[in-house]
């Protein structure tokens, strides 16, 4: 490991001449992989991470010098499928193509990373394509698992049952809301890291007030059966989840893993995770599924993944622990902190940063202190604006008491929100509230 970190320097020492040019250097990335393409900044994963940092190391290095590793021609603002998943957006609003947000001039890339070969600087792509780089960022988001749960993800063609963590089974949970007639309506939170920990109770409380609006309520039985043993992670906002629960008579289950769903027979099948072996089979009307989730594929089984199989970087500077030209940032990384497009604003911010101070061989200074945003939607017009850092201490924006229900703060998730991911995060210009978080605060204790 100690010759990585010389070759990072000596390659730093000597920029006019490229990455490490000397026979005692162990990654001479074009000779050790054969590579036909060489980037000085190679991103992985052309999500909200991805792009985010290809703008950024855009104005760094220059258009020409960075690539963008992405196989799908859509890239969504999968935050939007909230309120899809309710009927209060279309999905197509949450759809730009790919190459309309890859930022002009950077390569995009269009396959799926294969194999990640850190020691040799090179990765390689599905269509057998090595590529080499002088510093890589690594954003490819996390995997979701329906397989996981017995009877998915071929349940889906049967009616009554949705998921908004997929733009494929998104529209589904729209669909079974308007078709429920009367019965149990069931929301899931799997047993893994998830991101945006709120979406699960989010379509909970969407499906409430829709059924409410459509004289629906008092025949449908909410259930909200999820593995956690808290309903959500920062007391402040759970307190006034727990409210919201019972003032609107809707009923939680801690500690519920769903394992099966019989699409056929519209029933669900939990494990009572406090008493190992025992099950509890809901019939059900309605059911939305938050599947588990996980690292992707291609990095755990690669040398950068931790035990766990997330990308190991350090929590305050987001560079790799082991390989000093990699960098991270998104759902991939082991960064103990709620995996969000919120987050991605605020590390994105300081990734800029300490890959500014690693070019330039000085030491990074900045440090991401885990800031990440959850819009937890409660109705169709109010939002509980959760705001919070690595110590899960509250970290808010603006002035006011954010753990109240409030008009301003959906309408700043569904109508402001939009515009700040395509305009501002896509294009390297927001870099999270954090600056204005200051501001607001003025004269205030
Ligand atoms: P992604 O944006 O998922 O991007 C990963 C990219 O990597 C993808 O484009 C994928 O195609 C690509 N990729 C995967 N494998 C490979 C490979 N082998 N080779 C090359 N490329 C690959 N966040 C909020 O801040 N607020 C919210 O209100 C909110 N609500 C949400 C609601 C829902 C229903 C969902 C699903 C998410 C929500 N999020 C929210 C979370 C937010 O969307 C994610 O945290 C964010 O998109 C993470 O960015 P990322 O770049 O890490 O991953
Ligand atoms: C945010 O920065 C962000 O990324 C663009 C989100 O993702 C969609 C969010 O949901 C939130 C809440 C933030 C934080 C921004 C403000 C103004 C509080």
């Amino acid at each position: 490991m100690a010759s990585s970190v010389f070759c990072v320097r000596r390659a730093l020492w000597q920029p006019s001449l490229g990455l490490c040019n000397t026979e005692a250097c162990h990654f001479h990335a074009s000779s050790a992989c054969r590579a036909k393409e060489h980037y000085k900044a190679l991103v992985l994963g052309g999500g909200s991470g991805g792009i985010t940092m290809s703008a950024r190391l855009k104005r760094k290095v220059g258009a020409e010098n960075v690539a963008v590793v992405e196989p799908s021609e859509s890239h969504y603002y999968q935050p939007l499928w909230t309120l899809v998943g309710a009927g209060a957006k279309s999905v197509s609003t949450s759809r730009r193509s790919t190459a309309s947000v890859m930022p002009s001039g950077v390569k995009w890339i269009k396959s799926r990373v294969q194999e990640m070969n850190p020691d040799k600087n090179c990765v390689r792509t599905d269509d057998g394509k090595e590529i080499s780089y002088e510093y890589l960022i690594v954003a490819l988001g996390l995997q979701l698992h329906y397989e996981k749960i017995k009877g998915l993800p071929e349940g889906f063609k049967y009616p009554k049952i949705g998921s908004n963590y997929s733009v494929d089974t998104v529209g589904k949970t729209w669909k079974a809301l308007q078709d429920f007639r009367e019965g149990n309506a069931i929301f899931t939170f799997p047993n893994t890291p998830v991101k945006c920990a709120g979406a699960p109770q989010k379509i909970m409380y969407l499906s409430d007030a829709y059924f409410r609006k459509t004289g629906k309520r008092p025949k449908a039985n909410i259930i909200y059966n999820t593995s956690q043993p808290v309903l959500f992670g920062v007391k402040k906002y759970a307190d006034s989840l727990w409210n919201i629960v019972k003032t609107r008579d809707l009923n939680v289950n801690l500690r519920h893993n769903l394992i099966e769903v019989r699409a056929d027979r519209q029933e669900a099948v939990f494990e009572k995770l406090d008493n190992p072996g025992e099950t509890v089979v809901f019939e059900y009307e309605m059911l939305h599924v938050t599947p588990p989730m996980g690292p992707p594929d291609v990095l755990k089984s690669s040398k950068l993944a931790d035990e766990g199989g997330w990308l190991d970087i350090d929590k305050d500077m987001l560079q790799h622990k082991k390989y000093p030209n990699v960098f991270g940032i998104g759902d991939c990384t082991n960064l103990p902190t709620s995996k969000t497009a919120a987050a991605v604003a605020a590390q994105s911010a300081i990734l800029d940063r300490t890959i500014s101070k690693v070019m330039k061989n000085e030491k990074p200074d900045k440090k991401y202190d885990g800031y990440t945003s959850c819009p937890l939607v409660t109705s169709y017009n109010t939002v509980i604006l959760a705001e919070f850092d690595y110590t899960g201490q509250p970290l808010e924006t603006f002035p006011i008491d954010q753990s109240k229900e409030r008009r301003t703060m959906y309408h700043m998730k569904a109508d402001v929100m939009p515009h700040l991911y395509w305009h501002g995060l896509l294009k390297g210009l927001w870099g999270g509230p954090g600056p204005y978080r200051k501001i607001m605060h003025l004269g205030m204790k």
